[in-house]
């Protein structure tokens, strides 16, 4: 448990009749749900239509659950090619809202719900919620951006939900956030993880941690590892929670770890999860990595079959500690598109973020990987800073630092790297989804 008191702890399980149903009960509920949602695509998504007329399957070839392998997929690019309204399944007038991913470049990823759909995504994040031992009485100051992004009005719409304080703080301006969280007596707070160990430090830096009230911390929109969980929660004094989702899904509330952190449960009741071998689409056996596929079972607005997230995980279905029956999700080791192949060898920014946090101090959790090509061949510079109570002019002992971090990272990924220590604070803090890799290779 993080090695971290538990303070105020309680364990609760708000729907304990869904959150603890036994897999037949469950997956009865799923079948009833997803022959009612296929026949609703075939019948007012065109979109669906032409596919599944393409595959040769009708509505009454799904019978269950167990028939999903017949439906055809849905991927990003469909909901691009779809944009803005293309995929909805209810006419406009029913949407309430509208959310979305923005990209870099081109057109944003849209999604749409009816008021029923924001009741289920409050609902699924208030069982988060309570999954973190919050309840009525908390006050959850969320750092979120509020906008077309889901992380803000997700966390909100939750502790509306749960009868909660929601504070909404949005992103920047740290020096006020923890100003805000001091006066208003925040007991939990939720950002991207890290930015919680940005805000953390300057807490503490700032010498504001003990007159701080919060015992939580419910993080996610980017993947993060056990040991930066630990390194907020020592800092903190606190339990942190990941906490998953994508805009397409639904936003934050899609799944959550419990106080166990033995993977995040699912809400399976809505979204069914498949775990796929990314290269022929097959299923992978329980335990075994693959890319994330979701169904939305109940979604009114926008309901996507299969939609392929390109997030990388396993699924365990045995019972939880807990005493949840929903799969766990293990953390995410990367997206098959943040996957860089370098020289062969495929590495993912978590695993340097693991290996840096394993050395039990002289490099801070905050690094950016760059990938060169110099004379035809890859070459991977891992930026890190030196940690603040480390830093030290002594160039013997940098050097002995930085040739440490080589071995480490060079044992991790199985790969040489170029170390470049940069000194305390100087890797750009983000407000929202950290940037870790700059490939500057023109593949
Ligand atoms: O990031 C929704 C969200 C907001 C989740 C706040 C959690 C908290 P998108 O902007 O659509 O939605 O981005 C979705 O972010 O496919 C993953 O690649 C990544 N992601 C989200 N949560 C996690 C997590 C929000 N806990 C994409 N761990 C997803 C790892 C995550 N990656």
């Amino acid at each position: 448990m993080g090695g971290v008191a538990l303070k105020d702890w309680k364990e609760q399980i708000r729907d304990p009749k869904i959150e603890c149903m036994s897999r037949d009960e469950m997956s009865a509920l799923q079948s009833e749900r997803l022959v009612k949602q296929v026949k609703n695509v075939y019948e007012n998504v065109e979109f669906y239509r032409k596919k599944m007329d393409d595959l040769g399957v009708e509505p009454g070839d799904i019978k269950g659950i167990e028939d999903i392998n017949k439906l055809p997929f849905t991927t990003k690019e469909d909901l691009r090619d779809n944009y803005p309204f293309g995929l909805l399944a209810v006419p406009q007038e029913k949407i309430v809202r509208v959310q979305g991913t923005s990209g870099t470049t081109g057109k944003l990823t849209l999604a749409s719900y009816t008021q029923k759909d924001v009741d289920v995504w409050g609902e699924c994040v208030a069982r988060g919620l309570t999954m973190a031992g919050l309840d009525a009485t908390d006050r959850i100051h969320v750092c979120y951006g509020y906008g077309l992004f889901t992380g803000g009005m997700g966390l909100d719409f939750g502790a509306k939900a749960l009868g909660a304080m929601a504070i909404p703080m949005s992103a920047g301006n740290t020096k006020r956030q923890l100003m805000c969280m001091e006066d208003f007596g925040a007991t939990a707070f939720a950002c991207t993880p890290s930015y919680a160990l940005y805000l953390a430090e300057a807490a503490e830096e700032a010498g504001v941690v003990d007159h701080l009230q919060l015992k939580a911390s419910i993080n996610g929109a980017e993947p993060w590892t056990d040991e930066m969980r630990k390194k907020i929660e020592g800092i903190l004094h606190i339990n942190s929670f990941d906490i998953y989702g994508l805009c397409e899904i639904t936003g934050p509330g899609v799944a959550m770890d419990c106080i166990h952190h033995k993977g995040l449960h699912v809400y399976e009741d809505y979204f069914y999860p498949e775990i796929l071998n990314p290269a022929d689409h097959t299923a992978c056996a329980d335990g075994e990595t693959g890319e994330l596929v979701f169904t939305t079972l109940a979604k009114e607005g926008m309901p996507l079959i299969r939609y392929r997230t390109k997030d990388l995980t396993s699924i365990e279905y045995s019972i939880c500690e807990c005493g949840r029956t929903l799969p766990r999700i293990q953390k995410f080791t990367g997206r098959t598109d943040d996957m860089k192949v370098i020289r062969g060898v495929n590495v993912f920014p978590t695993q340097v973020e693991t290996a840096l946090l394993s050395m039990g101090g002289g490099v801070a959790p905050h690094y950016m990987l760059i990938v060169d090509r110099e004379n035809n061949l890859d070459v991977l510079t891992v930026m890190v800073e030196v940690d603040e109570k480390y830093f030290s002019d002594e160039i013997r002992k940098l050097d002995e630092l930085k040739n440490r971090v080589g071995a480490v990272l060079k044992q991790a990924l199985g790969l040489a790297v170029k170390v470049k220590l940069v000194e305390p604070k100087t890797i750009q803090r983000s407000e929202g989804k950290a940037k870790r890799v700059i490939d500057n290779r023109d593949l």
